[in-house]
């Protein structure tokens, strides 16, 4: 009898432990031990699930900030976190949509207060939103990480965002563009500078502007001329809708932003 009371608790402690391993970080307790840091925004867990960070983007590879906030996100390592799911459970590449608690640290949301990462919420998780545009906010207004203001941002001027192309902007991508305008009251050499849209980065080639000049910088495709660099996008870039702009200079420091709803 003895025996089968050990069996029949020895078969449980089995079932248990394979239903444990089978549901993942969200339906059992959301609490689990971090292993790694994989990205700016993906670490994984001791049993060797991958968890996406929601609400934010950070910083890639050879981009100003990724070593910050790797090494913000390597003080998990070894800890013990609680994770809460939004509407998602995992994405396209089998990591588990969370966000992510160390004790009272809602570390998703401090990464974008402190300007380690963006506010970025996709659809249809958006649970925590507005409290990660606000924590940007907070960043932004006060300069931290990848909010820092360019030396440029003072005299270099947006003078127009024509986002909306005439007619159909897919058809018409030499009709959207922004214009800046040197007032730095020197020439200058823009190396290394890029836009960024609520998505992701774009690559402007290098440029140069004559003290007073003003450059349009370009969606499409076309042959750089002193009045004209070209961004040779095949899509628009900038949403006629709802989109944030910001122009960074070589060393990823914000020179220029624009947001805007419509
Ligand atoms: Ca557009
Ligand atoms: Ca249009």
């Amino acid at each position: 009898m003895r025996k089968l009371y050990a069996m029949a608790a020895v078969f449980a402690i089995v079932l248990l432990t394979f239903l444990h391993l089978r549901t993942g970080p969200d339906e059992r307790g959301i609490e689990a031990t971090v292993s790694r840091v994989i990205d700016g925004d993906t670490i994984e867990l001791a049993n060797g699930d991958v968890v996406r960070l929601i609400g934010i983007d950070a910083p890639e590879k050879n981009q100003p900030y990724n070593e910050d906030v790797l090494d913000e996100l390597r003080k998990l390592e070894g800890k013990y976190v609680r994770m809460e799911k939004d509407v998602t459970n995992k994405d396209r590449y089998g990591r588990y949509l969370r966000y992510v608690y160390l004790g009272d640290h809602f570390v998703n949301l401090e990464l974008v207060q402190s300007g380690l990462a963006y506010a970025y919420s996709v659809n249809p998780d958006k649970k925590h939103e507005d409290s990660f545009k606000e924590a940007e906010r907070y960043a932004m207004e006060n300069e931290l990480g990848i909010w820092k203001k360019s030396d440029y941002s003072d005299c270099i001027v947006l003078e127009k965002f024509h986002y909306n192309a005439k007619g159909d902007d897919t058809k018409n991508l030499a009709d959207e563009y922004l214009s800046i305008k040197n007032e730095c009251g020197s020439d200058m050499e823009m190396l290394g500078w890029r836009v960024r849209n609520r998505y992701g980065y774009f690559d402007i080639p290098a440029f140069e502007m004559d003290g007073g000049s003003t450059v349009r910088i370009v969606t499409g495709n076309g042959t750089s001329s002193p009045d004209s660099v070209f961004l040779s996008r095949d899509m628009p870039i900038w949403s006629n809708k709802e989109d944030s702009m910001y122009l960074m200079d070589g060393q990823g420091r914000v020179v220029l932003e624009k947001s805007y709803r419509n």
